[in-house]
């Protein structure tokens, strides 16, 4: 009797908590032109509602969140669900011409974010030409309502966005390169939350300040929305612990700075722990080759209390601009929480071996007439392929088996094998190849990834970003990959969950993951230059036999070329 009357409640119980759990939270953007101001220089850019950085949205783990977009601007645009991996909808994942056609102005578009198994922190942002400068905003998933952190409650949670300021109009940035060939104009500054903060002229009223109480803790949930760089990230006189990355759990980590790619993201707590007074938390950047904007921007921890502030915060000290090894050494030492509540799923059994190398290239221009290195024009590629995006979108053709839209044909190796890190590689392999090209994937095969950075015209790091899936980084390292050393070093055990690598200059990373999630998946650099000369190519995931194995149909209002 005892039995039963307890089985009975415990499956009421489930009954409440299992179906109907996920709720469905619906949001409304509109894209607009709104006039901003930073360091004294009034524009009009593209936003979200008018605000800059865009509306953050919360919702929990498993949740459906619909967003209605209305394109109320003069521009073409598409959004990207950064880290969401959209079961079987790749409809709504928004790389333009790669899983959609633009949303023309006067348009309106409602995508679906599926929410699985992400949780922590994610971000939105345009993915149509360079519109992210100023369309971006956080995307926050608690964990379900029965559920907690694997870390003790926080006091306070705060989104920290880091962001990129152009003083002039970010789409002539982006023409004006394009036509050059050349380097694009650096920045005029970066941004937390928005605000250059006091370093810069003009911004000290409006820097972004948060206020801590000594002997709390708080979660600060930190997202790279910067277009060109990896940046470094450090608290005056206070240490930090990772907590999170990329929408998944990690291993506590403590550390006195941060590194982080755009695309990626990095939950962290803080620990109110010293003399109250005024900190800066101040971001500037890692660049391991090129033009970069050199300057700090700031926000500031004031301690509550009764205390004389000091005349200007701590500020903190950072790593040299080009130190490789801090900013490796930082990102390696990520790992998956991995454990019974959070188990991991590293594919052990490879189906699909792919080494790609990511390259800087050079192409001749009419009359020398570019803006790059030589007068050539700067280009980018994955295993010599520069991609080049085609006029319809390739999931539309895809699923509707239109032809001559792309090809089928991307190498799984690169086409020439040399020393792929020496100083100088010979210019006769400078020059790319165009193409619009997948590969395709049988359904629940697992694919191992190498990247392999290239110097190639120069060596840079490259932030590595793949839509529709997380990825095991199960190693990286220095030099070439060597294919029968390397492997034995992988740490199969908690690699970190990611969904954005920084690839090092002048070195390798490998990736694995399962390809269970049906569509076309973009894969690409995270730096929007790079992206825009080419280093991108396609995944295509074919659909498996069941029933919960196939991508869905598209809805009605898919936008049409
Ligand atoms: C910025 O410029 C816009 C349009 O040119 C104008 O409407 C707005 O008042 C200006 N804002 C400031 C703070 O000057
Ligand atoms: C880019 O920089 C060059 C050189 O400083 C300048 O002439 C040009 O106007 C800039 N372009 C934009 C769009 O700001
Ligand atoms: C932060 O950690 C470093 C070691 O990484 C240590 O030297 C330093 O004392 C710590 N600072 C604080 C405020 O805990
Ligand atoms: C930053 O760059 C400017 C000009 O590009 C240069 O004058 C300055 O010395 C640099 N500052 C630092 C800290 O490297
Ligand atoms: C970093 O730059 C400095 C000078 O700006 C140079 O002396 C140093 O060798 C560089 N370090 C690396 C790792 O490239
Ligand atoms: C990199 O990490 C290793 C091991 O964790 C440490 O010994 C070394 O000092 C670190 N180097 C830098 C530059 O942080
Ligand atoms: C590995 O995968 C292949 C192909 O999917 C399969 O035939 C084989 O049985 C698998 N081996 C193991 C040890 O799971
Ligand atoms: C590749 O080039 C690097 C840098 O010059 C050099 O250290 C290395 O020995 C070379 N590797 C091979 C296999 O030649
Ligand atoms: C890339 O392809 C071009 C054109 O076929 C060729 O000239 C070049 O050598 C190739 N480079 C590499 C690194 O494969
Ligand atoms: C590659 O594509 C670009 C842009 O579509 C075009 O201008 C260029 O001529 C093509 N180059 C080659 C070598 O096919
Ligand atoms: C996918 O592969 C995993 C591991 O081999 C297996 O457990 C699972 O049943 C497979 N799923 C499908 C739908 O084939
Ligand atoms: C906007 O998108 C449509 C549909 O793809 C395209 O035809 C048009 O050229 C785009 N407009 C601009 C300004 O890029
Ligand atoms: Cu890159």
């Amino acid at each position: 009797m005892k039995f039963f009357t307890l089985h009975f409640i415990g499956l009421i119980l489930l009954c409440s908590i299992l179906p109907g759990q996920a709720a469905v939270r619906r949001h409304k953007f509109v894209l607009q032109e709104s006039s901003h101001t930073r360091l004294c220089t009034n524009k009009t850019m593209l936003t979200i509602n008018g605000q800059f950085p865009g509306p953050t949205i919360y919702a929990r783990k498993g949740d459906l969140v619909i967003v209605d977009v209305y394109n109320q601007a003069d521009h073409n645009i598409t959004i990207h669900w950064h880290g969401v991996k959209m079961p079987r909808y790749p409809w709504s994942d928004g790389p333009e011409y790669v899983t959609q056609c633009p949303i023309r102005p006067g348009t309106k578009f409602s995508q679906r974010i599926v929410l699985s198994d992400e949780e922590g922190t994610l971000w939105w942002h345009a993915h149509s030409e360079w519109s992210r400068a100023s369309v971006y905003g956080a995307l926050i998933i608690l964990p379900e309502k029965r559920n907690s952190y694997p870390f003790p409650k926080p006091h306070a949670e705060v989104p920290i966005l880091l962001g990129e300021w152009w003083n002039s109009d970010v789409q002539e940035v982006m023409e004006e390169f394009l036509a050059s060939g050349g380097d694009p104009n650096v920045s005029n500054a970066f941004l937390i939350n928005g605000q250059p903060g006091d370093l810069y002229s003009c911004s000290r009223q409006d820097t972004f300040k948060v206020t801590v109480e000594f002997g709390k803790t708080y979660l600060l949930r930190m997202v790279n929305a910067v277009m060109n760089n990896i940046m470094f990230f450090k608290i005056a006189n206070h240490n930090v612990t990772i907590v999170g990355s990329d929408g998944a759990y990690t291993k506590p980590l403590k550390s006195d700075y941060i590194t982080i790619s755009p695309g990626q993201t990095i939950d962290f707590l803080l620990e109110a722990n010293q003399p109250p007074s005024h900190y800066y938390m101040a971001s500037r950047v890692y660049a391991s080759a090129g033009n970069f904007q050199n300057t700090t921007t700031t926000a500031i921890i004031e301690y509550k209390g009764n205390y004389t502030p000091p005349s200007s915060p701590f500020l903190p000290t950072f790593p040299d601009f080009n130190d490789t090894i801090a900013s490796h050494n930082f990102t390696n030492k990520l790992r998956s929480l991995s454990n019974k509540k959070y188990p991991i799923e590293v594919p052990l059994n490879i189906t699909n071996t792919l080494f790609f190398t990511l390259s800087i290239n050079l192409r001749p221009c009419g009359n020398n007439s570019c803006g790059g290195p030589f007068q050539e024009r700067l280009l980018a590629s994955v295993n010599n392929l520069t991609m080049q995006l085609p006029k319809t979108d390739i999931l539309q053709a895809y699923y509707k088996g239109i032809s001559g839209i792309y090809e089928t044909n991307f190498p799984i190796n690169p086409p020439l094998s040399f020393n792929y890190t020496q100083n100088f590689v010979p210019r006769e392999l400078w020059r790319p190849e165009n193409g619009t090209d997948a590969i395709v994937l049988e359904y629940n095969s697992t694919v191992e990834l190498v990247f392999q950075g290239t110097n190639t015209v120069s060596g840079i790091d490259h932030p590595m970003h793949i839509h529709g899936y997380s990825f095991y980084v199960v190693g990286s390292g220095f030099g070439n990959f060597d294919k029968n050393e390397d492997p034995k070093r992988y740490n199969l055990v908690d690699p970190p969950l990611m969904e954005t690598i920084a690839v090092p200059r002048s070195g390798w990373t490998a990736i694995r993951f399962r390809a269970n999630n049906p569509g076309v998946w973009f894969m690409h650099c995270h730096f929007e230059r790079h992206v825009s000369w080419g280093m991108g190519m396609v995944f295509i995931v074919k659909n498996g036999k069941g029933p919960n194995e196939q991508m869905l149909p598209p809805p009605l209002d898919m936008p049409k070329c």
